[in-house]
């Protein structure tokens, strides 16, 4: 009898956001992604999804609608698992089938079919519980009214509206609910800047001296982000943080002009940003305030920027996590502990120069394909998981088991006479690093609090950070194709499998250049093939991509190959 009322009321609701004639949507490397105005159906089944996840898992689930650095008029969905990371892989074929089902007689008998494979509780035995964010694009509002349709066409599913929030902040607020702690916004602001200020107050007096470099202009892409930063600057001191993009009226377009994607890609002076700036400190986020980078204005006259990507940020983590876990295994209180596995994991993307210089610091480092649902499930796998793409995507993750016998640790360093030494605040700062980065995905707002923490302790100016490696010179191109899924690639998306002939053609052409590498991989976030070339010199890095585009837009293109 239950049963056969979720029937009706999912058929009823669903005949409600008909499928857009032609339509066809695909789970991508984040989540659904497309034009705005037609994807209410996507992120109504999306809303369903979502319901059928948290009756399944028992917990909490979340769903994000942003587009994160696409254009203004794009949106998308991304969900949110149980412990704020990025959704199951494994759903992902269901996604798929659930998105893209013709009629609402289709759709529910998908949902039937896979809630009986599943063994999910349905018809109103288990409750559900699903938490809604979403950006500030227009379309916003409109699809989380579609996504709540969704959520409360499955029985005893709830949806609870947090607001206009960074992406980062609905995953933290995901893992908070499900782990028993608070979790609302103001929380998640309390619990940054709190882990801040203590990071802030055990860097080292003399440091401080050397290093009153405390102003910060951030670019905020004319999205979420600016207008959370400015929050969030009013809970921190030491900071001389100013917003510019905040996407307040005459401010500009989201994503246009500016941001992390903008800003790491095309590497030049972002919209807003001027002479003035030059030698400043700058940041940019993306427009859902998930990646950052860092950059500088090297001239007046500059276009181009120097550019300080999400591998330096990885590495300048890299290097103050090492020196702490040096501090702390150094001391006769290290006796009988076990050693500490740290990783570092990276995709295709990152430059060849942070990869060796990784390497000569001893530590192990990974490659997974693009996407933070690889490089995020890598990276649980260490005591210590240290992840980014060189887009700015990215954290550091620490296992539970790690920082519970690292409490145990410092709790005894600090009743013994050991407290206030340089092994106890090593400890300190480890647990506080551990509270301020976001443990569920990667969070441009926190990883800044955490790069401004770390230059603060090593004494350092940007430009010092910046020459810890040289970058190779890189290009990063796109080519419109008739269909990217042509395109199929292997070991971590380093090597092209189809169309047969196009890894030799590459192999042949890398081989021209003195440190030449270059890749292709369909995007999963937009319509397109991306071309990543990297050699000794910018012209040679220019050439390769180019000649690769040529080729992939000979292939499989358009003949409408852009950058
Ligand atoms: C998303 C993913 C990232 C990925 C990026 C680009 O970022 O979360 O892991 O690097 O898309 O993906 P692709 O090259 O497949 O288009 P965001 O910030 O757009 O959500």
């Amino acid at each position: 009898m239950a049963e056969e009322k979720q029937r009706s009321l999912l058929l009823d609701s669903a005949s409600r956001f008909p499928l857009p004639h032609g339509a066809r949507f695909s789970y991508g490397t984040a989540g659904f992604r497309s034009e705005g105005s037609i994807l209410a159906s996507t992120v109504y089944r999306a809303g369903v999804l979502a319901a059928l996840r948290s009756l399944k898992t028992g917990s909490a689930i979340g769903l994000m609608i942003t587009a994160s650095h696409n254009p203004v008029s794009d949106n998308g969905v991304k969900i949110a698992d149980p412990d704020g990371g990025m959704m199951v892989q494994r759903w992902e074929p269901f996604a798929d089938a659930l998105a893209n089902a013709p009629d609402s007689e289709h759709l529910l008998h998908l949902v039937v079919r896979f809630v009986e494979e599943e063994n999910i509780p349905f018809g109103g035995v288990q409750s559900a519980e699903v938490l809604l964010g979403r950006d500030t694009r227009p379309s916003g509002e409109a699809l989380l009214e579609a996504a709540k349709h969704g959520i409360n066409a499955i029985i005893g599913a709830v949806a609870i509206d947090m607001g206009v929030l960074t992406t980062p902040q609905l995953h933290w607020m995901v893992r908070s609910r499900n782990k028993g702690m608070v979790a609302s916004e103001s929380d998640y602001l309390a619990q940054v800047s709190k882990s801040f200020r203590c990071l802030m107050d055990l860097v080292p007096r003399e440091r401080i001296a050397d290093s009153l470099d405390t102003e910060l202009v951030v670019d905020g892409a004319n999205g979420v982000g600016g207008d959370k930063l400015e929050q969030l600057k009013k809970m921190v001191t030491g900071l001389d943080i100013s917003v510019k993009n905040t996407g307040k009226k005459g401010e500009g377009m989201l994503n246009e002009s500016c941001g992390a994607d903008y800003v790491q890609k095309e590497k030049v002076v972002p919209s807003g940003f001027g002479p003035d700036y030059v030698g400043v400190r700058c940041a940019s986020l993306d427009g859902d305030a998930d990646r950052l980078v860092y950059f500088l204005i090297p001239s007046a006259s500059s276009k181009n920027i120097d550019l300080i990507d999400g591998d330096k940020i990885l590495s300048l983590f890299a290097v103050f996590i090492k020196e702490q876990l040096d501090v702390l295994y150094k001391g006769s209180d290290s006796n009988n502990k076990p050693p500490v596995r740290l990783g570092i994991v990276q995709t295709a993307y990152a430059n060849g120069a942070s990869t060796a210089y990784l390497k000569r610091l001893g530590l192990e480092v990974v490659f997974t394909p693009t996407g933070v649902k690889y490089l995020h499930k890598k990276a649980a796998e260490y005591d210590i998981g240290i992840y980014f793409e060189a887009n700015g995507h990215g954290t550091v993750l620490f296992s539970e088991n790690f920082l519970s016998g690292l409490e145990c640790w410092s709790n005894e360093l600090a009743s013994a006479s050991s407290v206030g030494s340089e092994q106890h605040k090593a400890a300190l700062r480890l647990l506080a690093v551990s509270q301020l980065i976001n443990q569920a995905v990667g969070d441009a707002l926190s990883g800044l609090l955490l790069v401004e923490a770390v230059l603060q302790y090593m004494g350092w100016s940007i430009k010092r950070w910046n020459e810890l490696y040289q970058d190779l010179p890189s290009r990063q191109l796109k080519v419109k194709v008739a269909d990217r899924n042509a395109v199929v690639t292997a070991n971590a998306e380093t090597q092209v499998v189809k169309p047969s002939g196009l890894q030799e053609f590459i192999d042949a052409e890398s081989g021209k250049h003195p440190h030449g590498r270059c890749f292709i991989r369909p995007s999963g976030t937009e319509d397109i093939i991306r071309v990543y070339a990297e050699a000794s010199t910018q012209e040679a890095a220019d050439s390769l991509a180019r000649s690769i585009v040529q080729l992939v837009d000979r292939v499989l293109g358009s003949g409408n190959s852009h950058q």
